[in-house]
């Protein structure tokens, strides 16, 4: 069956939010393995120096170009594929999605320069008193408004298609996306909050101090729920997409994925106070509300893995498998795409589980700030997240250039080579900070690591190297296909699986925006605001600012 075409304009607009995703991450990612060399030992530093100047520095590099400007560029991208192919619709307004879209690569190369210039050493929490030049700030801002702009102008384009169709079922690709892409503008409010009226007059040299404390919060409004905005598209593939490439499969409940989003959008911001769980300014009683809170943001993954694994086996078992798990071997491993994400599933069901442990308020306080983290979040954002993109972009590169995938074989390759590195690595830095290791710390250096330490610290580096192998396959891959000479021998196929239930039978109250929106903000307010209202009005800013770098 034809599917809908989008525009030559379309495919190079989405085109240009891989590129710069992909730049991003080539030089984020660089430096991963460069800190797992240090952790390990190998003293690498010498050859780096007229690059880098301090353990902190690239960790700054990699932390904001990987978690901060890989994940946006990409998502936006992929978000506006999913509103327009969808929608079978064409941008309401392509110039508002344009200007979003310069905005945020203005706003990267503002940030960057001052991270690269060694003048934004901040790590990408860039928690205050911390002190980076006024650019670091400024350029953050920007790459959030410029998404902001990007939103309004997929909103647009829904409205413009929920007006002329009244009672159709929104598509889910494109509802979900929607929903991902509003989920972004309503937690961002946080960390606009910190720069605009703090952190940007504080390293303007506007005010003189700032109030560490109601910084971190407004950061974490932002920041947990900013962990959905990278993972719901991730989500959106493995339910609308991954079931189709792995063996034909079906959605398994159209109605069930919906609600999971809703859900989502519910929950994912009133509960930024699990990672303040220290955090002396803080009363007890809101960490114990936002812990509930948090366990209860665990179940729409809990039906996310039941429903997407229930939609692969039926794949599995169309292709012939048989046994109570025998039919995950009948999945199209072969296809990298489907490889990367069925590797990054599983990966993520653990940094799942470790994030478990992470919110539970007794644990978190032997775990926090040890390198438990770290592991934590390579499996959720930088296996989960990133593989799945990787995964993605193995089709969406070809369909968007017309381009054949250069060397499928090396594709696989690449996320077998991932999924394994990531392993050893993130074991290890689980392990690590079960025995007490900090985060954020060149252990390498440390003059007190105990010998028990010394086997996970060399299996930190096996690790990281392992993942540099994989990460230079994956670039390998996507600058090669970019080249391609051989086109596509027809249009791509953009793999969409149906659902195995009517989406007309889905419940209207799943496709209707303002009570769940509604449902959202007032639980904000409620478990946000009366801390909000007490910190703001009494704020201290009493705290100057130090550069330790
Ligand atoms: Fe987290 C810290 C709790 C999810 C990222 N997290 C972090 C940090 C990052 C991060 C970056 O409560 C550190 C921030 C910093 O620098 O300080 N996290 C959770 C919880 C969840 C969770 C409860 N985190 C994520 C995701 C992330 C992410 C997603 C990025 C994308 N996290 C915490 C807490 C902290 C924290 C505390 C603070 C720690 C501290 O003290 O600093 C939950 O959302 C997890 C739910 C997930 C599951 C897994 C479901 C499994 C699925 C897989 C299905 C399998 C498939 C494949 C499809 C329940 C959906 C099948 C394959 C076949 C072959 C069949
Ligand atoms: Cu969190």
């Amino acid at each position: 069956m034809k599917q809908y075409q989008l525009s030559t304009g379309e495919k190079k607009f989405i085109g240009s939010h891989l590129l710069v995703a992909i730049l991003a991450l080539a030089v984020g990612s660089l430096f991963g393995p460069l800190q797992a060399f240090e952790h390990a030992g190998w003293d690498i530093y010498p050859y780096i120096k007229p690059l880098i100047k301090s353990y902190y520095q690239g960790l700054t590099v990699h932390g904001v170009l990987n978690a901060l400007v890989w994940t946006t560029f990409f998502i936006m991208g992929f978000l506006t594929f999913n509103v327009t192919f969808g929608l079978k619709r064409a941008l309401r307004n392509p110039t508002l999605n344009k200007v979003g879209f310069w905005v945020m690569v203005v706003g990267v190369v503002t940030a960057a320069i001052p991270i690269l210039a060694n003048q934004a050493t901040v790590l990408f929490t860039f928690y205050p008193p911390l002190k980076a030049n006024w650019a670091f700030y400024l350029g953050l801002t920007l790459v959030v408004v410029g998404s902001w702009v990007e939103g309004w102008g997929l909103f647009a384009t829904y409205l413009g298609w929920r007006k002329e169709n009244p009672n159709e079922r929104t598509p889910f690709i494109a509802f979900a996306s929607i929903l991902t892409a509003l989920l972004w503008q309503i937690c961002t409010l946080g960390v606009a909050t910190e720069i605009l009226t703090m952190l940007l007059p504080w390293s303007l040299g506007l005010i003189e101090n700032v109030d560490p404390q109601l910084a971190r919060t407004y950061f974490w409004f932002t920041g947990h729920p900013l962990v959905y905005f990278w993972l719901l598209p991730a989500y959106i593939s493995w339910y609308a997409m991954l079931p189709k490439q792995a063996g034909n499969g079906k959605m398994f409940s159209d109605s069930l994925a919906r609600l999971s989003f809703w859900i989502f959008l519910v929950l994912s911001t009133p509960l930024g106070f699990h990672h303040q769980y220290v955090d002396p300014g803080v009363p007890p009683v809101w960490k114990f509300i936002h812990s509930m809170l948090t366990f209860g943001v665990f179940f729409p993954s809990m039906m996310t893995a039941f429903t997407v694994v229930a939609s692969l086996e039926h794949a599995g078992r169309k292709q012939g498998g048989k046994g109570a798990l025998a039919w995950i071997g009948k999945l199209n491993w072969s296809d990298p795409s489907v490889a990367a994400q069925l590797l990054a599933g599983i990966l993520f069901f653990f940094g799942g589980i470790g994030g478990l442990a992470n919110a539970s308020y007794n644990v978190n306080l032997v775990l926090h700030n040890t390198a438990f983290i770290p592991g934590h979040f390579h499996l959720t954002v930088a296996t989960g997240v990133t593989l799945s993109f990787m995964g993605i972009s193995y089709w969406l590169l070809p369909y968007l250039t017309g381009r054949k995938l250069w060397n499928p074989k090396w594709a696989v390759a690449q996320a077998w080579t991932w999924f394994v590195g990531m392993i050893i690595f993130s074991n290890s830095m689980h392990v690590l900070g079960l025995l007490g290791a900090p985060r954020r710390v060149p252990l390498g250096l440390a003059p007190y690591v105990p010998a028990e330490w010394n086997s996970r610290l060399l299996q930190v580096g096996v690790g990281g190297a392992i993942l540099f192998v994989s990460g230079a396959l994956y670039l390998t891959v996507m600058l090669m296909t970019a080249l391609n000479k051989e086109k596509v021998a027809e249009e791509v196929q953009v793999p969409i699986a149906e659902s195995m239930q009517d989406p007309a039978l889905t419940p209207v109250w799943l496709d209707r925006w303002a009570p769940w929106i509604y449902g959202t903000l007032a639980l904000v307010v409620i478990v946000y605001g009366p801390q909000l209202v007490d910190m703001i009005s009494n704020i201290a800013l009493t705290s100057p600012g130090f550069r330790v770098w």
